[in-house]
């Protein structure tokens, strides 16, 4: 499991639109968004490039931390 930090969710809508941005990317498995962490996990069935990553979050209109 790879967890990541996300910048700039404020509610469930926020978690749903990063949920479907990961979820879009392909290798992704078993997303899963905390908004209280402001964190994302999810699982690779294969290896997934961590720029695709970032790309996607920030289409989606949030930010990927550190
Ligand atoms: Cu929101």
């Amino acid at each position: 499991m790879t967890t990541i930090k996300i910048e700039g969710m404020t509610c469930q809508h926020c978690v749903m639109n990063v949920t479907k941005a990961l979820e879009g990317i392909e290798g992704t498995e078993n997303v899963k968004v905390d908004l209280d962490k402001g964190e994302a996990a999810y699982d690779e069935a294969k290896p997934v490039d961590m720029d695709s990553i970032k790309n996607a979050i920030e289409k989606a209109g949030y930010h990927m931390g550190s």
